[in-house]
């Protein structure tokens, strides 16, 4: 028998975040936010899962195999994908932004998208806890309202 739960014993619900150690400066930064945010919401250490992987183009692989366990209740993506002088930055934007909304469409467990797409250093240090707030910290907010949401949607009522 396959259990599928996304709750710890005790009903609460796990998390796991995929984090890209590529631009490691920002990544960490949008980890603090994320895992600050899940604890200020009641969130404990325990049911928060924290995958590294080596850069934003592996996040999706990694995402499906975390939500295919039926652990989690919900996922968090973060990176920094920071422009360079080739097409480089196009692929990797387009492979973590496509395998990404797949994961979410072939496994119904959300992803949230905490993945820095800017054209330098600054820009997405100013995004990761600086003067433009932290995407980390966001994207935990909204993992933390889907998680609230789908069961709701579930059990609506029918259209007849
Ligand atoms: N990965 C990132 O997460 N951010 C980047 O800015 C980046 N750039 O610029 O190249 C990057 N590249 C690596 C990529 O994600 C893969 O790890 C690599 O192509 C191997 O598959």
């Amino acid at each position: 028998m396959k259990v599928i739960d996304g709750m710890d014993a005790d009903g609460s619900p796990r998390f796991a975040v995929v984090v890209s150690r590529f631009n490691h400066l920002v990544s960490v930064r949008l980890l603090e936010g994320a895992t600050a945010e899940l604890g200020r919401n009641g969130v404990s250490a325990d049911d928060v899962h924290v995958a590294w992987v080596p850069g934003a183009f592996e996040i999706p692989q990694a995402a499906r195999t975390l939500a295919e366990t039926g652990r989690y209740a919900a996922i968090i993506a973060l990176g920094a994908v920071i422009r360079g002088g080739t097409p480089h930055f196009d692929y990797v934007c387009q492979g973590v932004t496509d395998g990404v909304r797949e994961v979410m469409r072939d496994t119904g467990v959300p992803v949230a998208f905490g993945v820095l797409t800017t054209d330098d250093v600054e820009q997405a240090i100013d995004r990761a806890g600086g003067e433009h707030g932290n995407k980390g910290r966001e994207a935990a907010a909204v993992a933390l309202e889907m998680t609230r949401l789908l069961p709701g949607l579930s059990l609506g009522p029918r259209a007849s």
